[in-house]
């Protein structure tokens, strides 16, 4: 039975993976961090199936990534594992580099080392580019990372390229643009609206409180671009891809897609921190904290993905509406079945 490896499998795109390689028949073998609750909530209907392997550990430790990589020998390892909300990564830069720049190392080295045969996808990032003004951004895009998330990545990205260069590894990176959907975690930008979105129309909260609202990213659909990665992991050669929708979209226009798909229309009013979105009432339902505002940013993200669909056939489908969409409907569902909870307590 062919094995894949998988850390941070419980996050969006490690469990959309498991998902797929489990139904293709494989043994998955999942790493993530402890939990205190036990509760892996995106493994939940993975967890049924007996292929799947959960092991609990901290990829940044040399010794726990040897043991896992000679306990399984996986045909590949997708690395997911990451800090990676990147105003975080300003509070714990040491941390960051650990986990998303040693972690990497770990597994080059025992690839290098006792497991030549194994390939090993790298989860690389738009926001190694940083600064920048123009679009049809590429794996040959200027990189100016700013943040120690952007830069612990691209310093992975290299650590792959060299390894690859160096001792002929498998070894691809797949640059993704921002990839979104229902598993999307709380704190990530398009899922904080649509949830907020979701609540504040069934009165389970007021207000939703946002940062700077006027950068602009290329958001696709997650479990599209987890194909990309499998196409890229099926291809005889490793090499750098870039995934995105080549469109792009600002915050602002992500929540105003947000409030029209629940029937309400925003208007704007004020400036910087002082800005507020009303609906037709009159009341504010968005506003901005600066507390969200980050030191610096990533201001203007559109990237270009013509070598993935010229080498392996891959295109996004779904469109920046679509996408909105579907993250409302299914927050929808969520905030329906809180409402109904609330009201069964206080029923009792
Ligand atoms: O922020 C602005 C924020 O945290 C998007 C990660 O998956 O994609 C993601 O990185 C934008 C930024 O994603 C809030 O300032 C405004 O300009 O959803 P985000 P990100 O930083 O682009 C890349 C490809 C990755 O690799 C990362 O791991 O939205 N923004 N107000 C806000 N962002 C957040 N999170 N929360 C706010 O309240």
């Amino acid at each position: 039975m062919k094995a894949v490896m998988i850390t941070g499998i419980n996050g969006q795109d490690g469990s959309i993976l498991a998902d797929k390689y489990l139904k293709k028949g494989w043994k998955v073998v999942g790493i993530d961090r402890w939990s205190p609750t036990g509760i892996y909530t995106n493994l939940i209907e993975a967890s049924k199936n007996s292929n799947l392997i959960l092991e609990t550990g901290d990829i940044s430790q040399e010794e726990y990534v040897r043991r896992m990589v000679r306990k399984y020998m996986p045909d590949i390892i997708y690395n997911m594992a990451a800090i990676s909300l990147v105003p975080e990564s300003f509070k714990i830069p040491r941390m960051v580099l650990d986990v998303n720049t040693g972690g990497v190392l770990n597994f080059l080295e025992c690839i290098r080392e006792f497991s030549p045969k194994t390939k090993f996808y790298q989860a690389s990032t738009s926001e190694q580019i940083g600064k920048s003004e123009v679009g049809n951004q590429n794996t040959d895009s200027k990189m100016s990372p700013n943040s120690p998330y952007a830069i612990s990545k691209l310093a992975s990205y290299f650590f792959v390229k060299s390894y690859r260069e160096a001792f002929g590894i498998f070894g691809t990176n797949g640059m993704l643009w921002n990839h979104e959907g229902p598993r999307r975690g709380l704190n990530f930008v398009t899922r904080k609206i649509s949830r907020a979105a979701a609540r504040i129309s069934l009165g389970l909260q007021n207000v939703l409180e946002l940062g700077f609202l006027d950068t602009y990213r290329d958001w696709g659909l997650a479990d599209e671009y987890c194909d990309a990665m499998i196409l890229m992991m099926e291809s005889d050669k490793p090499d750098d891809y870039a995934v995105n929708t080549g469109e792009t979209h600002s915050i602002r226009e992500f929540v105003n897609s947000a409030f029209n798909e629940l029937g309400t229309t925003l208007t704007w009013e004020g400036i910087g921190v002082n800005e507020v979105g009303k609906d037709e009432h009159g009341i504010v339902k968005v506003k901005i904290n600066p507390e969200y505002y980050r030191p610096v940013e990533v201001p203007y993200l559109k990237g270009d993905h013509s070598k993935i669909e010229k080498q392996l056939g891959w295109t996004p489908q779904t469109k920046f509406e679509d996408l909105v969409k579907i993250m409302v409907s299914n927050d929808l569902t969520l905030a329906k079945e809180e409402k109904l909870l609330q009201n069964n307590k206080e029923e009792i």
